[in-house]
């Protein structure tokens, strides 16, 4: 939203206190996931849904690039991380699992090897090229998470150093999760 200039109000959901799980949440995705983009005339789910569609229908700086080659390797990307990584270390499996140690770590570390391999072959200052696209959107966040789970991320060069040249930019470093305002001790009521 940053990034096509969009204002929006927050409406932190608790997950340490289950609050995805609440009747008046559970309206908005009947899944109980975060997050979700309640608009003027509609509500939506899933964040590749909403990133893409806000692409499609917003004005502001394009993530997905006009060239066909670009294009792919951006969605390549996009969905490794969002298919292949991210639902498997996500919170409600690793609460079945009990598991919040070895399981994220092999998972994301798996496809951080993965996705080590391919950007080798397309980044350029950011993941695809040197302009900032979708899959730059969703690896921060991701980058974020592995450290969580204490992955080897210097194993990953390329992974690092992108992050890395992300990590100063407006629109990552105003989002990032500490300065969120129900991040503890942000808390301002
Ligand atoms: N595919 C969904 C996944 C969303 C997701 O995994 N959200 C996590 C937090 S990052 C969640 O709400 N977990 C709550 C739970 O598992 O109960 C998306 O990208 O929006």
């Amino acid at each position: 939203m940053n990034f096509k200039g969009l204002g929006y109000d927050l409406k932190p959901i608790s997950l340490a206190d289950d609050e995805q799980h609440d009747e008046e949440f559970l309206k908005i995705n009947p899944l109980g996931f975060v997050p979700a983009l309640k608009l003027h005339d509609r509500v939506l789910i899933d964040s590749y849904n909403i990133m893409i569609y806000l692409e499609e229908n917003r004005f502001g700086y394009k993530l997905i690039p006009e060239d066909n080659d670009e294009k792919i390797k951006v969605r390549e990307i996009v969905l490794l991380i969002v298919c292949s990584i991210q639902p498997i270390q996500n919170t409600g499996v690793l609460k079945k699992l009990d598991d919040y140690e070895e399981w994220p770590k092999f998972w994301i570390a798996k496809g951080f090897k993965a996705l080590e391999a391919i950007l080798s072959k397309t980044a350029g200052k950011y993941c695809v090229g040197d302009k900032i696209t979708m899959a730059d959107v969703c690896l921060v966040p991701q980058v974020f998470n592995a450290r969580k789970y204490k992955v080897e991320v210097e194993d990953y060069p390329l992974i690092v150093r992108i992050d890395k040249e992300l990590e100063n930019h407006p629109c990552f470093s105003s989002t990032h999760p500490y300065k969120q305002p129900d991040y503890p001790g942000n808390k301002t009521n």
